[in-house]
């Protein structure tokens, strides 16, 4: 299959290579080596299931054949929509073996983003759940086909409902299985956290995924004792790849699949199979720390605790060694590419005051100012990114890729960052308006799209204001037309338009009119600035 379109330009493709982060490895290729390496050592637990790395393989080599006898075909892309279970990982090993491209979907998206993702993928494929956390996801596979027809093939875990059962695919001629991928083409289609409008597709090659990985569990110290549990929902990019799920596989270590990363969920799992290593947003880790003194169950094994997602403060950080008894990891990454870790034996004080520095040598990292001219050493400015497993561009989408990266090839991640004399980075703020809502983000420009749909909303400006708990929480100021609908009302609506629930304004303030300037017209940027001062300073 041709790439979707990820392409270094040669010579930086041929000095990755050089280096040797790019090894021409595929997931196929990585699975068969541990599964005739260690067949039988334990790779993935979920529920009561323990499969071995010779049985996922087996496992992903039967669904790769029942999915191309289902009809799908070497290239198709594949919205995956699936919670912390076994299956998540035979069914991506399987599709990266039929070649058919992955797009991962998080539990918690519904029809519009679905929607979203399937035609912006062309996606002839969805893979679903029955049923998680009490909500069907078959029903939801209706309405998004009712909206997608090209959507052919949908695909239950469990009882299948009118669709197909994974457990009921055809048997499949291992004839039909095409050879591996080049390892230069695109594995899957990640997405992004969503900054401005809609989520965008990242393309991801196999090359560069795998040695973001590959490089991480070597900086996590994992290897084939290590045990890493799954917490956050997998189709993250942090709990997949940093090192995550997949870093655990390369290393041989065993992947442990949390169904919820609350304390209550994660803390019999981690005395269970002696957890040597997980990841957590903010707000968990503040839930753990609370939660472990009192715990009656055994948390010795735990040797490192990853945080990232969204900023965790000092104070915080410097309680994670005392009350867990074990290393904190802070994480600065993006789905887009670039990765810091503060590493293991780092001083105390680097760990928690900083957000760690990139994976790779060549991750090349500029900080400037508004004008583009690079800021004095220590001072606060834009990261644009550069290297060896950050894209160059979005899947099909011009008016994204034009914003986001310079014609060098930079990506512009729309953060603040200062970067110390060692050469951490620690993080600011962001250039952008979007809300970082306990590590999953949101466009307030999305928000504000959705709440206009509303036969009583004049007009809506959506902010993140500072929250104890969550770190930031979204409040959608609104001007109403006619009488002022019920805040929880307009709540309810927005869930009922089928977005992810995350993405409903955790508060509604009405407000009689937005300011203007002489001039009469302010930048949303401005705006939203503005309603969010005035509101924190009457607080
Ligand atoms: C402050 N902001 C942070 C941190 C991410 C590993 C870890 C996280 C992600 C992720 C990821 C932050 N402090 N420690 O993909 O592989 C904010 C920044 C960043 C954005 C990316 C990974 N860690 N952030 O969170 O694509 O604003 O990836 O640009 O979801 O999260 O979001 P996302």
């Amino acid at each position: 299959m041709r790439p979707l379109e990820q392409i270094w330009p040669a010579e930086f493709a041929a000095r990755y290579r050089e280096e040797g982060y790019w090894r021409g490895e595929t997931f196929t290729s990585f699975l068969r080596a541990r599964a005739a390496a260690m067949p039988d050592r334990l790779a993935v637990v979920g529920g009561e299931r323990r499969w071995s790395f010779a049985e996922l393989e087996a496992r992903a080599e039967r669904l790769a054949r029942g999915l191309l006898a289902l009809g799908l075909r070497p290239g198709d892309r594949v919205v995956v929509q699936l919670p912390n279970i076994p299956e998540f990982l035979s069914v991506v090993f399987g599709l990266f073996r039929a070649r058919l491209i992955p797009v991962y979907a998080l539990p918690a998206h519904r029809s519009v983003e679905i929607v979203h993702f399937a035609r912006t993928a062309q996606a002839r494929g969805y893979i679903v759940a029955d049923r998680h956390d009490g909500f069907d996801y078959r029903a939801l596979a209706e309405e998004v086909r009712g909206e997608v027809p090209e959507l052919a093939h949908v695909v239950v875990v469990g009882e299948a409902g009118p669709f197909v059962a994974l457990d009921a695919l055809p048997d499949g001629d291992a004839a039909t299985l095409p050879g591996d991928a080049d390892p230069s083409e695109v594995a899957f289609l990640q997405i992004s956290g969503g900054s401005t409008g809609l989520s965008k597709l990242i393309p991801r090659t196999h090359d560069d995924y795998i040695y973001s990985f590959r490089a991480s569990a070597e900086i996590c110290g994992l290897d084939a004792s290590s045990v890493y549990l799954a917490a956050l929902p997998v189709a993250h990019n942090f709990p997949m790849s940093s090192p995550g799920v997949f870093g655990a596989l390369y290393a041989g270590s065993r992947v442990v699949l949390a169904p919820s990363p609350s304390p209550e969920a994660a803390f019999p799992l981690i005395a269970r199979e002696g957890v040597t290593m997980t990841g957590l947003v903010p707000p968990l880790a503040l839930l753990w720390l609370q939660a472990a003194p009192t715990t009656p169950h055994d948390l010795s094994s735990l040797q490192v605790l990853q945080v990232g997602g969204a900023k965790f403060l000092p104070e915080s950080a410097r309680r994670v060694r005392p009350v867990l008894g074990c290393t904190l990891q802070q994480v600065f990454g993006m789905a887009e590419g670039l990765v810091n870790y503060t590493r293991l034996d780092d001083p105390e004080e680097v760990i928690v005051t900083t957000q760690g520095r990139p994976i790779s040598p060549d991750d090349e990292v500029l900080i400037l100012d508004d004008e583009g001219v690079p800021v004095p050493e220590g001072e606060a400015g834009n990261l644009l990114t550069r290297g060896p497993y950050t894209i160059r561009a979005y899947h099909a989408n011009d008016g994204a890729n034009a914003r986001a990266f310079t014609p060098d090839g930079f990506y512009r991640t729309g953060d603040v960052v200062k970067r110390t004399a060692e050469g951490y980075l620690v993080v600011q703020g962001r250039a952008g308006d979007h809300i970082n809502r306990a590590g999953e983000k949101i466009s307030a420009e999305e928000i504000e799209d959705h709440l206009l749909g509303h036969a009583s909303v004049f007009d809506a400006a959506v902010v993140s204001l500072p929250d104890d708990f969550l770190g930031e929480r979204s409040c959608a100021f609104i001007i109403a037309q006619g009488e002022r609908p019920k805040a929880a009302a307009l709540k309810a609506w927005m869930r009922s338009r089928g977005l992810a629930d995350f993405k409903v304004p955790d508060q509604i303030v009405f407000v009689d009119a937005f300011e203007t300037t002489a001039v009469g017209k302010v930048s949303r940027k401005e705006l939203r600035a503005s309603l969010r001062r005035r509101f924190l300073a009457q607080m």
